[in-house]
């Protein structure tokens, strides 16, 4: 099915798969395969491989490299039968980077838990050199254009390493974790570090859209970038983002359901719980899956419920987990105790209410207890998805189980019909296992049909074919504007000559970059060097199209000889003029007052916002709100104004951290018309960042040098990242002598 999708559109056919783990272990010297839900989802992808598609896997083999002997054996056995390469990691890396900062750091808060969060500066230094050597794999074993999917929290670094190395990669990354709320995330020491490494990719994933939500606001609040529902903007590109809820391995399932193996173990469980009624869980032994609260709910059911503590067991599978880590063995030493305490108050002679099994079973017994057992408890505290949930549903092909489902998994926001609860709601869980036990056939059917049907369709296959999907197409897709690089031939037009040539440039975003208080935002010393060069220039004519008051304009840039434009085009100076005339003296401004009314009052309900007032225009500005309340309250006052001025001659922009309402009768690219109209220019170019600049790109039409700053649509042909590359570009143009050199 991938190969469908993938064929179509590429003619390279390669996927680089990387995660931390390989779906294989090295165990003394022979390879054995691995579980957990990352490796039984991607097992699916990897079986679509061969015929057309080639999938590769990066990762680690388990282990520590000092422990494995001949690895060059190894390593060419694992190229030569599956297409993998490992990453060996030495026993310090693996307590530093493994135990320490992926499994002590990142995975405590990406499940809402700062208080087990541990973090060493070394632990963070080991990370980026992992991640560092996760990238040469890469980077070793990647072909031009390749598509390369890097997995979960263990290689946050890793898209941005590889966008670095390898501009020619696609590369996505999914994380199988929640993401967090910002106010959990930015305890991490290295959370901005974190997020500019995953920002390297060119679409993210996420089971929710709850975490997809929780992404976006931490970035925005830790980067500064915006981004709207499908993408987040940054310097000259964009990051996709999207949902993609994981599915089972159905292929894996169906077959076990249908093998002997399966059909024998099942008969010998019936038999061994004959005349019982089976609860089951199962779980790593990880504090985020909540088995001390589910055994609390077990124990309270059991109290209230004296005449079922012959006949109900509960399997409760917890398979070793991370069991160097110091939290995990003292959650395993309390499951114990709650386990023993249980049975001790609640057994009966022909009846132990719990059964614990601190081991994996062997995958026909998981299906064979999955198929059999009237109830699974799933009950993580939190939880990506979880596919534990899903796989029990599978496996119930005469929908005839009940699921009591955790509303903090992921799975949560699919498995509509399960028995939901509250995690941290004791009574709450008890009585659920009281519903689902006595729940009747009828209505178990209706509920676990859908359902049954979801997973089954909606497999992992189907999640990785989306996701490669939605990767071919955020890569296919051409930039949004063809926008273009600027190149030394295009300012070539503004060599020296006996002809006049203008230069219009707006000042905030393009001349200087933004400052909190507006008031700071004075030209910074390369700024005046590139101007000073600049007018040493007799047949350049430079106009500084500001939004800014004119005062201002006049007090920082008064002393160069060049015509100062304040209030988009609203007044101007002329070089060498001493006074500021209007460009549109007859321009109806009579809609100002009732404008001005609506902004005070938003300025008034959102903390940090301020009104500004200018003759052609007035503005609310934002910059120093909280950005999410801020964009919010942006968006509400923008609707409100349109009702407002819908019949008068006034234009809202929407521009960086402001909201706008001036003239129509003025703007920037009428005062450009203007100046071009009274003097014949060989050359003009006209630069500037946001909304209110684009009137002067339509010039662009009559031959005009149009360029953007920074990120977002434009009309302008050229990009240019910011104000140091502006002020390279009017250094350079400054500086030319016959030939230009390049920007
Ligand atoms: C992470 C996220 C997300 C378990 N016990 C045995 C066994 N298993 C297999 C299950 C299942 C997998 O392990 C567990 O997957 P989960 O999704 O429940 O949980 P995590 O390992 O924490 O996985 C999680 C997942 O990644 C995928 O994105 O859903 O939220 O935390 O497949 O069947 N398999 C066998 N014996 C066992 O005893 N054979």
């Amino acid at each position: 099915m991938i190969q469908d999708a993938f064929v179509m559109t590429r003619a390279n056919n390669r996927i680089i798969n990387v995660s931390n783990r390989l779906p294989v272990s090295i165990r003394d010297g022979q390879l054995v395969k691995s579980s957990g839900g990352l490796v039984s989802a991607l097992e699916g992808v990897q079986r679509t491989g061969g015929g057309d598609f080639d999938l590769q896997w990066i990762g680690w083999p388990g282990g520590a490299a000092e422990d494995t002997d001949d690895k060059d054996r190894l390593t060419q056995q694992l190229k030569d039968e599956f297409g993998y390469h490992p990453v060996f990691l030495s026993d310090e890396e693996i307590e530093a980077f493994y135990h320490g900062l992926s499994n002590s750091s990142l995975w405590p808060l990406l499940h809402y838990n700062p208080t087990y969060f541990n973090y060493q500066h070394n632990w963070w230094q080991t990370y980026e050199k992992i991640n560092a050597c996760f990238a040469d794999a890469v980077d070793d074993a990647a072909q031009e254009g390749d598509l390369v999917w890097v997995h979960d929290y263990h290689l946050m670094l890793l898209p941005k390493m590889l966008r670095e190395r390898r501009p020619d990669l696609r590369i996505g990354f999914f994380l199988h974790t929640p993401f967090p709320s910002y106010e959990v995330f930015r305890c991490h020491p290295k959370r901005q570090e974190l997020l500019e490494g995953l920002l390297g990719a060119d679409l993210i994933g996420f089971h929710t859209f709850g975490y997809l939500r929780h992404f976006r606001s931490a970035v925005l609040r830790l980067t500064g970038r915006e981004s709207d529902i499908y993408t987040i903007r940054h310097d000259e590109t964009e990051t996709h983002i999207g949902v993609f809820p994981i599915g089972i391995n159905w292929t894996g399932f169906e077959q076990a359901l249908g093998s002997d193996d399966f059909q024998a173990t099942r008969e010998r469980f019936v038999n061994d719980f004959k005349d019982k009624r089976i609860v089951l869980s199962v779980e790593r032994l990880d504090y985020t899956k909540g088995i001390p609260k589910k055994l609390e709910a077990i124990e309270k059911y059991l109290e209230s419920n004296p005449d079922r503590r012959d006949n109900v067991v509960f399997i409760l599978i917890a398979v070793p987990s991370r069991e160097d880590v110091g939290e995990y063995a003292q959650l395993k030493e309390n499951i114990e105790l709650a386990v023993s305490r249980i049975n001790g108050q609640y057994a009966t002679i022909s009846n132990i209410p719990v059964h614990f099994i601190n081991r994996g079973v062997k995958f026909d017994e998981l299906c064979a207890l999955y198929a059999m057992a009237d109830v699974a408890m799933v009950t993580p505290l939190i939880d990506g998805m979880n596919l534990v949930a899903k796989e029990y549903i599978a496996c119930q092909e005469n929908h005839g189980g009940v699921l009591i489902l955790s509303e903090f998994a992921g799975a949560a926001q699919e498995l509509f019909n399960a028995v939901m609860v509250n995690p941290y709601d004791v009574d709450g869980m008890a009585w659920a296992v009281g519903e689902a036990l006595d729940m009747d056939d009828a209505l178990k059917r209706r509920q676990m049909e859908p359902m049954r049907r979801l997973v089954v369709e909606k497999d992992s296959k189907w999640w990785a074919k989306r996701f490669i999907q939605s990767l071919v197409s955020a890569t296919d897709q051409p930039p949004r504007d063809a926008v273009k690089r600027l190149d030394g031939q295009t300012l070539m037009k503004f060599a020296p000559s006996a002809k006049k040539k203008a230069l219009f440039l707006d000042y905030d975003g393009t001349l200087r970059g933004f400052t909190v208080d507006p008031a700071k935002a004075t030209p910074e010393p390369a700024l005046l060097a590139a101007l000073s060069a600049l007018e040493l220039r007799t047949d350049l004519d430079v106009f500084i199209v500001s939004g800014r008051k004119g005062e201002f304009l006049r007090q920082h840039l008064g002393r160069f000889n060049f015509t100062l434009i304040g209030e988009h085009g609203y007044a101007y100076k002329r070089r060498g003029g001493d006074a500021f005339e209007l460009l549109n003296p007859d321009a109806d401004l009579d809609w100002m007052p009732t404008v001005r009314e609506v902004f005070d009052l938003y300025a008034a309900s959102t903390p940090g916002t301020h009104v500004e007032q200018k003759r052609s225009a007035v503005v609310w500005h934002y910059r120093a709100a909280d950005p999410e309340f801020g964009q919010w309250k942006a968006v509400e006052l923008i609707g409100h104004l349109k009702e407002a001025i819908a019949n008068v001659p006034a234009a809202i922009a929407h521009g960086k951290k402001i909201v706008e309402v001036s003239s129509q009768q003025i703007n920037k690219g009428m005062a450009v018309e203007r100046f071009i109209h009274e003097t014949k220019y060989d050359a003009v170019l006209c630069i500037g960042d946001d909304q209110t600049d684009e009137t002067m790109f339509r010039h662009r039409s009559h031959g005009a040098v149009t360029i953007k700053v920074g990120p977002g649509t434009t009309d302008a042909e050229f990009r240019l990242s910011g104000p140091e590359q502006v002020h390279h570009m009017l250094a350079t143009i400054a500086g030319m002598k016959e030939l230009a050199s390049s920007v």
